[in-house]
């Protein structure tokens, strides 16, 4: 059996991942490909436990460092028990968030050590990587605009203030321009079919899809 694909989406807040993870997902069913459709932090049993304790509360209720270690004990349950799993059955994983989104938030934005970042990818992801992540972009007052509109969604990363979404917009960026191979900057700017549009044209063209 062949080995699944795994394509993550990135971004800041409101950036409209969700929405597009759900129309590739179908897309990719249609097509007939098996597809797991999952999320960070959370996605296992463990993982959504430890997404209840680090996104309520005050903006301040982790520091960064703190932060940095609970989404990493949280990514490792759901790569152990999902994502490795799926791959090896020949799913197609879909991630809304994956390892760029502590990178940006906890490194760029909130100044956490890249080398703790990078010693955690070595050792908790080992070989599980991205094989394409699509980095949504846009500006900081339209995600934060958007994601204010949305219902029952958890606001303690929002409330964190403009500087700091302008740092993690440039530092998923960044993370864009210093791994070309790996990803692909979607405008997210437009309607929900031309954000579409891009976003399977990058797959299309990135993982030699048909269709
Ligand atoms: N986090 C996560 C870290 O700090 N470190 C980590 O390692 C990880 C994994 C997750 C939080 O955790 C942080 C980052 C986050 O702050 P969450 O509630 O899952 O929290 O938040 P987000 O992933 O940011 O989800 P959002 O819902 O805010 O953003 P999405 O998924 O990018 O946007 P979406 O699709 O829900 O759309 C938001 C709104 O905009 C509309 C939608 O209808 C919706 O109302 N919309 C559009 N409107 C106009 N035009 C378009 N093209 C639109 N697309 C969507």
């Amino acid at each position: 059996m062949s080995q699944g694909r795994f394509i993550t989406f990135e971004g800041g807040e409101g950036a409209g991942k969700s929405t597009q993870l759900k129309r590739l997902a179908a897309r990719l069913e249609a097509q007939g490909r098996a597809v797991v459709a999952t999320r960070e932090p959370g996605g296992s049993s463990g993982a959504e436990s430890i997404r209840e304790l680090v996104l309520k509360g005050s903006a301040d209720r982790w520091s960064p460092v703190t932060e940095t270690l609970l989404m990493y004990a949280a990514r490792r349950d759901h790569v152990e028990r999902v994502i490795r799993p799926a791959l090896a059955k020949g799913a197609w994983v879909v991630c809304d968030r994956f390892a760029d989104s502590t990178r940006a938030y906890q490194g760029a934005a909130g100044g956490t050590d890249p080398a703790l970042i990078a010693a955690l990818e070595t050792h908790i992801l080992e070989a599980t990587r991205p094989d394409l992540t699509l980095i949504f972009d846009l500006p900081v007052e339209v995600g934060l605009e958007r994601a204010h509109r949305r219902a029952g969604a958890e606001m303690r990363f929002e409330s964190k203030g403009q500087a700091f979404h302008e740092r993690l917009r440039e530092g998923f960026l960044a993370i864009a321009r210093a791994e070309p191979g790996r990803c692909a900057i979607i405008d997210a700017i437009g309607s929900l079919e031309a954000v579409e549009a891009r976003v399977w044209a990058a797959v299309r063209e990135r993982l030699a899809v048909d269709g």
